[in-house]
């Protein structure tokens, strides 16, 4: 795609949005999320491409958002929020890999072009060929999940060692005694790839919870063959303060064996009063995790309330702050706790970078690779509403660029994958995987 045409693109973000709220007749949006699209349907943007060569005349460079800031709160330093818009300069093929599929809440490309997908609703895990487009029968062996709201079948990878060990790791939404938790599971994908043969839950992200939002729910591999798992606070005011509280796994990031027992090197093992699982806390529902490759360092994004989505660097210990301060705002409106934004000065880790309005950000790749090689590096976060990719350009750990792709399409961007190809894979609410490489 030219460079005039992405221009064309960013001027008809105002319809999609509009047409966003339009087309989101979603049975299953919840409250946060559809709380969120009326964040999307702000009356003018300002229609401009945004590009830099307009933004160089003007000083000041221009950011990529171009909506009103929902809040009064100031960024702990300036690059914060906000940042100053880029456009990407290669020209882009965007493909319609596969339709008509469900939420495909999570994706690991497990073999070279074949994806591993979870439907999040149906509990389902299908095999998608890239290069074909088949999508397989649903595998059996697939554990049974609460899919009310937010729950179902969520993250998908698969063991380091997958090529002899066959091990899948699954995360979903769980009934258990007393309410609902974020369960981890493992089984052994058959020869044939037809069934999970003997799978077992590893890991309960407890203490079960009556309710059926903000479960988190990201895993990923560290280099030592471990297991990150992300939760979510579960939403209500009333067990929002357990991601405060090291007795709860509830709004934290948690770091596991393959057997789910906790990491011996983890920081609270010592503690005799805090879950030896924990790594980090004072989180609201991470969404995304992903390696930073430019640095080894662990990156997650956690949805926010009316604003305030984070993207934070994950280290052991660390509190994050939720829900005793925030950058945004409760869905009423009305100030989270007292209404205090600043995380540092009150003994809490900052942000890297935040968004106001939100970005509703989802599922989130580095791309670790040089297919497109002004992209390396650069970090892609879906969003659900309103409806884009979010490309983040990080020099230093500071976020100094921003793009949104494919506003056209109207979808609500559910994870992101890089394939070994170097291709950007995204999944939608819509049933779609996209396929994004650069033109030959
Ligand atoms: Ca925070």
């Amino acid at each position: 795609m030219t460079k005039s045409s992405w221009s064309r693109l960013m001027s008809l973000t105002v319809l999609s949005s509009v047409l966003a709220l339009a087309a989101c007749g979603n049975e299953d949006a919840t409250e946060e999320e559809s709380a969120n699209d009326s964040d999307a349907t702000t009356e003018e943007s300002t229609g401009e491409g945004a590009t830099t060569e307009e933004s160089a005349d003007e000083g000041a460079k221009e950011s990529a958002e171009t909506e009103p800031k929902v809040t009064e709160f100031e960024p702990a330093f300036p690059e914060q929020t906000r940042a100053p818009a880029v456009e990407t300069e290669t020209e882009l093929d965007t493909e319609v890999v596969v339709e008509g599929l469900g939420v495909s809440w999570g994706m690991t490309e497990f073999e070279p072009n074949r994806l591993l997908v979870t439907q999040r609703d149906a509990a389902e895990l299908l095999i998608v060929n890239l290069e074909d487009g088949s999508v397989s029968d649903p595998i059996e062996g697939t554990p049974e999940v609460n899919n009310e709201d937010q729950g179902g079948l969520l993250d998908v990878t698969v063991a380091p060692d997958f090529e002899e060990s066959r091990m899948v790791f699954l995360t979903f939404s769980q009934d258990i005694e007393g309410g609902t938790v974020t369960s981890v599971g493992k089984g052994m994908l058959s020869e044939d790839e037809t069934s999970l043969e003997d799978f077992e839950v590893i890991f309960q992200a407890t203490p079960a919870y009556e309710g059926t939002l903000h479960y988190g729910g990201r895993i990923i591999f560290d280099d030592e063959d471990n297991l990150f798992l992300t939760t979510g606070e579960r939403s209500d005011v009333e067990s929002r303060d357990r991601a405060q509280e090291l007795d709860a796994y509830l709004g934290k990031v948690i770091h596991i064996t393959q057997d789910g027992e906790p990491v011996e090197s983890n920081p609270f093992v010592e503690d005799e009063d805090a879950l030896d699982g924990i790594f980090s806390y004072g989180h609201r529902n991470i969404q995304g995790i992903d390696y930073n490759p430019a640095t080894g360092d662990l990156w997650i994004v956690e949805f926010g309330p009316q604003a305030g989505d984070e993207l934070n660097i994950i280290e052991p210990g660390n509190n994050y702050g939720w829900p005793v301060v925030s950058y945004g705002l409760e869905y009423s409106g009305e100030l989270v706790n007292d209404g205090i934004s600043e995380h540092e000065e009150q003994g809490f880790v900052e942000p890297r970078y935040y968004w106001d309005p939100t970005s509703a950000p989802s599922g989130m790749a580095f791309y670790d690779n040089d297919a497109i090689p002004e992209w390396e590096n650069n970090l892609f976060i879906g969003g659900l509403a309103p409806n884009y990719i979010v490309r983040v350009v990080i020099e230093d750990d500071i976020v100094v660029g921003e793009e949104r792709l494919l506003t056209d399409k109207v979808q609500r961007f559910r994870d992101i994958l890089v394939t070994e190809d170097g291709a950007l894979i995204a999944s939608t609410d819509g049933g779609l995987i996209y396929k994004i490489t650069a033109a030959e």
